[in-house]
């Protein structure tokens, strides 16, 4: 009986591997819900990169087991092995393909990451100037200079931002808008979220379904991250350099916002949720929320009476187990 010729194995070995590999990538459950309009891009990137490590992880493992066994020693076998050396077409093709799927992977994932909006610290700072100039925004690239601090190492680092992050057209980034724009600041161990449009603060995020939603990155201290897994979407904020990403939730409900930057002891206990209302309820919820914190003002001032230390802990003497006249030696 003749051999099959290796060049007949090789081609179904490929074919199957192939199959194999596309089917794990296809049937994956790795990752969380998709509540994003944004998810799709991201798994769409992960299970090409399942498929090529699948490949990758059979032909390599394959390989080493088959080897091992049809290279072993035999009885009575002392010699050497042949002396293999050098092989160019094979080391020039051994680099070529990893090159070339690695470039094409880092393409690939700058596209997705482009249309995601991270690279728009420029043009979003743009898109920003014009659409909330006349209040001063924490974080974004151009408020430091409209906030009348600007310095030469300020303006010389927004330059320097424009230049590195000057992929895809600021001018259609402009023209498309976010119909919501979100401040985050991220500080040791909380995040905070400011509605520039609403005059709200918050310590969750509150967004409504099927909007396009700008989230500005900042932080205060160190370096943190922004990342709500079922969103797929994770940008750091860091120290004096505005970021941002864009999103469109697509499922109601309420998701996890974690820190996924260690920032020091409480890193763990930075988490928040993000809550996705209809657009009814988000409403609903600006309305509730602007009301209740354009009256805080004026019942803080209410608080600043003009009553003494030992009239205001009057009530709570007792509590602290002391009587009115220790307290006003106390208080002097
Ligand atoms: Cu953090």
């Amino acid at each position: 009986m003749k051999e099959i010729p290796a060049s007949i194995i090789s081609l179904i070995t490929g074919i199957i591997i192939t199959l194999i590999s596309l089917w794990v990538g296809q049937t994956q459950d790795l990752l969380p819900v998709q509540a994003s309009e944004q998810a799709p891009l991201v798994d769409d990137f992960f299970r090409i990169m399942l498929i090529i490590g699948t490949a990758l992880f059979l032909l390599v493992q394959g390989a080493i087991i088959l080897f091992a066994i049809q290279f072993r020693q035999r009885p009575g076998d002392q010699g050497d092995g042949s002396p293999v050396r050098e092989n160019l077409a094979l080391e020039v093709l051994w680099t070529a393909i990893p090159a070339i799927i690695v470039i094409g992977l880092g393409v690939y994932s700058v596209d997705i990451y482009s249309r995601m909006g991270g690279f728009d610290p420029s043009s979003g700072g743009a898109m920003m100037a014009h659409h909330h100039a006349p209040k001063a925004q924490p974080g974004s690239a151009i408020a430091a200079p409209l906030d009348g601090t600007p310095s030469g190492e300020d303006l010389a680092h927004e330059n320097l931002v424009a230049t590195q992050y000057g992929i895809g057209n600021p001018a259609e980034a402009a023209e498309n808008l976010a119909d919501l724009t979100v401040n985050v600041l991220g500080l040791q161990y909380a995040w905070i979220f400011t509605y520039p449009d609403e005059n709200i603060t918050s310590g969750e995020l509150h967004v409504p379904i099927g909007k396009s939603v700008q989230v500005n990155l900042s932080a205060s201290d160190v370096i943190h991250s922004f990342w709500v897994p079922e969103f797929r979407l994770k940008q750091d904020a860091i120290p004096g350099q505005s970021t941002g990403l864009r999103f469109v939730a697509t499922k109601t409900g309420t998701f996890q916002v974690v820190c996924t930057e260690l920032c020091g002891a409480y890193h763990g206990s930075m988490r928040t949720q993000v809550i996705v209302h209809t657009p009814e309820e988000y409403e609903q919820w600006v309305n509730d929320n602007r009301i209740a914190q354009q009256g805080n003002p004026k019942e803080a001032l209410a608080m600043a009476d003009d009553r003494s230390d030992a009239d205001f802990l009057a009530p709570y003497a007792e509590d602290i187990g002391v009587d009115a006249s220790l307290l006003e030696t106390l208080t002097q």
